[in-house]
């Protein structure tokens, strides 16, 4: 009961946010909220309309306080799949989205949502992102991406075996209930990936460097008005210091930063020659140019924060708090030449909410 009157009291808050948001009639919202309580205390939960589905994940988008792409929250194309059955289908259904996703390059933004947990149907995906490269610990050193090394360990437990190269991309790990999970390899044509070249030294490329075109974070959960999926993968497109300043460039990542000054033949023996900046900027700018070159969508940082300085002028425009996360907001290069910088923002977390959920292995 208890849990009931809360799922009740988010539903209605939630359904009257989304009838004022779209301009709709006062008593309609009444009326479906009233439904909506009664469905509750018959079942404990109650079932989205598609309109509440595609505007609670937009909203959801929207209320991220650590994304810096939420001037295009609108644009979220949404797949319905809640009446996925089983962990084939569902897989086929993530197939879909990555394909209509990825769009040969001209990236779209996207979410599929499966079956509430409260469903039986309820499933999980084990990823961290749909497209990740395995980790594998060798003598030496670690191979690969270290920051897939146990999901990696998972993925062999369940019998998928990887080439061992540094950009093995890792299968799809699906799990119903409480059943042991199922694994899929990508079919090739879902995974879209752009090699590494630099506009003006030749040699880049023999870094041997890639990353994949699209960013599908699978584990967060989505909570809309106090109902909670548990898979609801969604998409947009990097933004160049992801890949660049995070990715390839952490020392406890890909750790890039002294093969691209070596490359440029920085001087390494001193931090004031500021080589790790230089390298740094290269690196970027060799991730910027890659996609351009090779029909990605990826917006560079400057770009991205006037964006986000549009969004908070265009929210405020309609009547609505920006609330931010400012640690996360700023980007890891260059941050004090962004707006973002010289401005506070408010860290109080909204709903509809994307949310971390403890690893299921
Ligand atoms: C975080 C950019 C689309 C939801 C981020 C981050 C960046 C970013 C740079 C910080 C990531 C990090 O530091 O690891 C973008 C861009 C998009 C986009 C350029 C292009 C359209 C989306 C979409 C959604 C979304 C479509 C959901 C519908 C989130 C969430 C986080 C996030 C939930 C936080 C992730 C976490 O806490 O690990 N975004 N984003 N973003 N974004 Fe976006
Ligand atoms: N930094 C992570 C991805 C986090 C989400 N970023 C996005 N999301 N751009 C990485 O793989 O580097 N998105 O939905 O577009």
């Amino acid at each position: 009961i208890a849990t009931g009157k809360k799922i009740a009291n988010e539903a209605a808050a939630f359904i009257g946010e989304l009838y004022f948001e779209l301009g709709k009639n006062e008593r309609d919202a009444i009326q479906r909220i009233n439904e909506v309580v009664n469905e509750i205390e018959r079942t404990g939960a109650y079932s989205h309309t598609s309109e509440e589905l595609m505007h609670g994940a937009k909203m959801a988008w929207r209320n991220n306080n650590r994304c810096i792409g939420r001037l295009f929250w609108q644009s979220l194309e949404v797949f319905d799949a809640r009446d996925v059955q089983d962990e084939p289908e569902a897989a086929e259904r993530i197939f879909r989205h990555m394909t209509y996703a990825t769009n040969s390059g001209r990236i779209r933004p996207a979410i599929t949502i499966f079956p509430p947990s409260h469903s039986n149907n309820c499933i999980r995906i084990w990823n961290h992102q749909l497209v990740r490269y395995a980790g594998y610990r060798t003598e030496a050193d670690i191979v690969g991406d270290s920051s897939s090394l146990a999901f990696t360990e998972v993925c062999e437990k369940l019998g998928w075996k990887g080439d061992g190269s540094r950009f093995d991309v890792l299968p799809l790990v699906i799990q119903k209930g409480q059943q042991t999970p199922q694994w899929f390899p990508l079919p090739s044509g879902t995974v879209l990936e752009v090699p590494l070249s630099h506009p003006d030294h030749a040699d880049f490329e023999k870094l041997e460097l890639q990353w994949y075109a699209v960013p599908f974070i699978s584990d967060m959960e989505l909570e809309i008005g106090g109902i909670s999926y548990s898979a609801a993968p969604f998409n947009g497109w990097y933004m160049g210091t992801e890949i660049g300043a995070r990715n390839l460039s952490d020392a406890d990542r890909y750790n890039q930063l002294p093969k691209v000054a070596e490359l440029f033949k920085l001087n390494t023996s001193t931090n004031t020659s500021l080589w790790k900046d230089r390298a740094l900027t290269e690196l970027n700018i060799a991730v910027l140019h890659s996609f351009k070159k090779h029909g990605v969508s990826i917006v560079d940082h400057h770009t991205a924060a006037e964006q986000f300085l549009r969004f908070e002028k265009q929210e405020q425009e309609n009547g609505r708090k920006v609330t931010g996360r400012w640690s996360w907001l700023i980007p890891p290069m260059s941050p004090a030449t962004t707006g973002i910088w010289h401005r506070s923002y408010d860290d109080t977390e909204r709903s509809p909410a994307y949310r971390y959920q403890a690893a299921p292995y």
